[in-house]
């Protein structure tokens, strides 16, 4: 069980007031507020220790070393890796998935080769395996969805052929929820020799991860959703399989020996890491990742999941003016709700909502082909936290049935 009353003073943001009323912060699938805890990191940083990493020689500079280099094996062993050489720091997710496609896409993929991925992909897990096949004449493959928002794997077998060379998913929709079979997935690729890249922007910040019981070859996610600072995420990927890859940055730091004609490149994870890294939210990333492991990931699941049941239940209220998307199976999907009522446009309820200091997500989500799957423009979505309370969604509920009420007039 969470100390909800007592975590919540750990986020100075929730007592902001918005129009006037108190915030209710449901946006988390866009990015999560920050502890006091992860802010204090950041200031520390600045005021304290300064410094660039892996070139000075004074007292600074060893010591924002050490903190960048502890953050890194905190945050290997946060997704159940011994080794931190396979956790390459990146801007986000997007970044991550950009340098897989770019890097081992060009190098391992070719004309005839096939990429599998999924319908409900953000376009950070789309539009870079597009152009890879359109370099590279590979041809993209996907998985049908069920009515309720699961993938449909009753044709695995015939999408993962011989021919499969990557198969890219997230391990939770950000628009439906659905927490996809990923290690299935994975087992069937491998069968055949094609290696997996895991999107889990919306899932390492909400459930435990072990990238080792997984097998994944690749895994992406974003700081900024899991209590960390923007601008700061992670790639991890198998040592063996980043060993053989190229760069694709170049200049300072991912380099070992530089002559006019000629340069080679550092070991890992340094040569994926060129420039001046973002040391500040590295750290900041590790006192996240501190925060989350002494809150629990079980722990922080199970009150989501309790959210979850709580909203999709209250949500029955209005079952014949709006439509919620996604399994109705708590063990099956985590805290994004999406919903669309049919005569409202999202983001006049979004607005609505925001005036009683509600904050929800109204948009396609980065998700077009989804949308389209789903035959609507938008969806409004609400979408839980740690910090989150039943309170909340009550309020949220009755402000909905008021946008309703307004709305349908
Ligand atoms: N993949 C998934 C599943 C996401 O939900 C997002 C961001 C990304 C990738 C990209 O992450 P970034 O940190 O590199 O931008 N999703 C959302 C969202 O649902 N609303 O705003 C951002």
């Amino acid at each position: 069980m969470l100390n909800l009353e007592q975590m919540r003073k750990d986020f100075p943001i929730l007592n902001r007031k918005v129009h006037g009323k108190q915030l209710v912060y449901f946006d988390n699938g866009a990015t999560s507020q920050k502890p006091r805890q992860v802010i204090n990191e950041l200031v520390d940083y600045y005021e304290n220790y300064n410094s660039n990493i892996h070139r000075s020689v004074h007292l600074l500079g060893e010591e924002a070393t050490e903190k960048y280099e502890i953050a890194r094996s905190k945050i290997a062993s946060f997704i159940g890796t011994s080794v931190p050489e396979s956790i390459v720091f990146v801007r986000g997710t997007t970044e991550g998935i950009n340098l897989v496609a770019s890097s081992w896409g060009s190098m391992n993929i070719s004309a005839g080769d096939e990429i599998l991925l999924t319908p409900m992909e953000h376009h950070s897990n789309l539009v870079p395996w597009q152009l890879l096949a359109e370099r590279t004449g590979a041809q993209l493959k996907f998985f049908n969805l069920t009515e309720d928002g699961q993938l449909d794997l009753s044709n695995m077998d015939s999408l993962i052929s011989p021919n499969t060379k990557l198969v890219a998913l997230t391990i939770m929709s950000n628009v439906l929820g659905t927490i996809n079979p990923v290690k299935k997935i994975i087992d069937a690729a491998h069968s055949v020799g094609s290696i997996v890249v895991l999107d889990g922007a919306q899932s390492v910040p909400h459930m435990p991860t072990d990238v080792v019981d997984l097998d994944c070859d690749f895994l992406a996610f974003s700081g900024h959703k899991m209590l960390g600072p923007t601008g700061i995420g992670v790639l991890y990927g198998k040592k063996e399989i980043l060993d053989e890859m190229n760069p694709y940055m170049f200049g300072g730091e991912m380099v070992r020996q530089v002559s006019l004609e000629k340069s080679t490149w550092n070991d890992l994870p340094y040569k994926f890491e060129a420039g001046t890294p973002n040391i500040a939210d590295v750290i900041g990333l590790g006192a996240a990742v501190d925060y989350l492991l002494k809150i629990g990931l079980k722990n922080i699941h199970d009150h989501e999941i309790s959210l979850t049941s709580y909203a999709l239940t209250k949500l029955e209220e209005f079952s014949d003016r709006m439509k919620v998307f996604g399994p109705r199976d708590t063990n099956l999907r985590g805290g994004n709700i999406s919903f669309h009522c049919r005569d409202i446009h999202p983001h006049d309820l979004g607005t609505f909502l925001d005036q009683e200091g509600i904050a929800i997500r109204a948009g396609h989500h980065c998700a077009m082909p989804l949308m389209h799957c789903l035959e609507v423009p938008a969806t409004g979505r609400a979408s839980f936290y740690l910090y989150n309370t039943h309170d909340e969604i009550d309020f949220f509920i009755t402000i909905l049935g008021k946008a309703l009420n307004y709305f349908e007039k």
